[in-house]
């Protein structure tokens, strides 16, 4: 079986309809077909500097979420990124191997730093892709279920793997990304040409998997459509409505041409009643499961413990592969 590994960053309360889209939905599938490994990305998140207190509830909420979305933990490896040692370690040796250029020229961190000016931006922010990478390559992923956003950063996963493997010896598996393009990009609703995100969105512009139905409803019916009144796809004049539209088709199976031809005449009211309704069909359940969960910490903080001692396992094999192959030194 491939082995199939992604992270989330416990970096809100919740996950959006972005996160669940683009990545979640396809972890939960892949669970079926791949040897496969998630991972809450609390290391990743301290690149914003959450407070003890929010880093810990969000990461306990965040693997509720991906239990309560579907990740089994009979069949899956879902642990907590600090827990194994080896992420921090293994991003070291990878930075020694990056070039100052190439880790410049990341179009996520310039974003994220435009916001406080570069000079302040924090260097956790600057060297995030090479952790990413060793978060991947340490696990020896064949393939990595994304959003678009991540693209980039896969790519340069590649280029290090490919680089470190020629300096030192067959070391890594080269991954590819998992991209679907339908849901590559969820746009914010009230913003459809942004991304949904969970830093950069308005509350107004995310669907949240933990909100109540009534203001996913809400949202949806104000989410901003375009000028006319008919429901197409077409990405550049209808960007909002294209958005829409992704959504229902994925979240019913129904192809978008089906869609289309479904709302003929009937103006926007009626698809976004239904768009609303599907979120909620979806969220509702993952919500329930999600609290009942995090009424037992004790019981979460278990699954996360059997997950780490798989994850580490296998972390502790690549690791010592890597350090005899840089001539570290053994302990002895
Ligand atoms: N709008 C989106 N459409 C499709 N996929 C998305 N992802 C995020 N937003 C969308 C995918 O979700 C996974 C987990 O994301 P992350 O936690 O690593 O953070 P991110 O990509 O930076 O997403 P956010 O929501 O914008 O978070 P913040 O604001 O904390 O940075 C990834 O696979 C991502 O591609």
């Amino acid at each position: 079986r491939p082995r199939v590994l992604s992270g989330i960053q416990p970096t809100a309360d919740s996950f959006h309809l972005g996160n669940y889209l683009g990545a979640v939905r396809q972890w939960v599938g892949m669970q079926e077909t791949h040897d496969a490994f998630y991972f809450i990305a609390d290391l990743h998140a301290l690149s914003v500097n959450p407070s003890p207190a929010e880093l810990r509830r969000r990461t306990r909420v965040s693997a509720a979420q991906l239990f309560g979305a579907g990740i089994d933990p009979e069949r899956s490896t879902l642990f907590v990124q600090s827990h194994i040692r080896q992420h921090s370690e293994l991003a070291w040796i990878l930075i020694c191997n990056t070039g100052m250029g190439e880790a410049a020229r990341m179009t996520q961190f310039k974003d994220k730093a435009a916001k406080s000016g570069e000079a302040s931006a924090g260097v956790g922010l600057f060297t995030y892709p090479i952790l990413q990478a060793a978060d991947i390559l340490m696990y020896q992923a064949d393939q990595v279920p994304v959003g678009g956003d991540q693209k980039q950063h896969l790519e340069l996963t590649r280029d290090l793997a490919q680089r470190f493997n020629n300096r030192y010896g067959e070391t890594f598996t080269v991954p590819d990304p998992y991209i679907l393009k339908e849901v590559e990009k969820i746009g914010d609703l009230q913003e459809p040409q942004a991304k949904m995100s969970k830093s950069s969105s308005s509350p107004q512009g995310i669907l949240e998997v933990l909100d109540d139905p009534a203001p996913l409803r809400k949202k949806v019916m104000r989410a901003v459509t375009d000028t006319g009144s008919e429901v197409l796809a077409d990405p550049e004049n209808k960007p909002g409505v294209t958005n829409l539209l992704r959504v229902l088709s994925v979240l019913t199976g129904t192809p978008i041409p089906e869609l289309e031809t479904r709302y003929e005449g009937q103006g926007y009211g009626a698809f976004k009643k239904d768009v609303a309704e599907a979120v909620a069909d979806t969220f509702t359940p993952i919500r329930e499961r999600t609290e009942k969960l995090m009424s037992d910490e004790t019981e979460l903080d278990r699954l996360l413990a059997v997950g780490a001692r798989r994850a580490e396992a296998i972390a502790v094999e690549t690791m010592a592969k890597v350090r005899d192959h840089i001539g570290l030194l053994p302990k002895g």
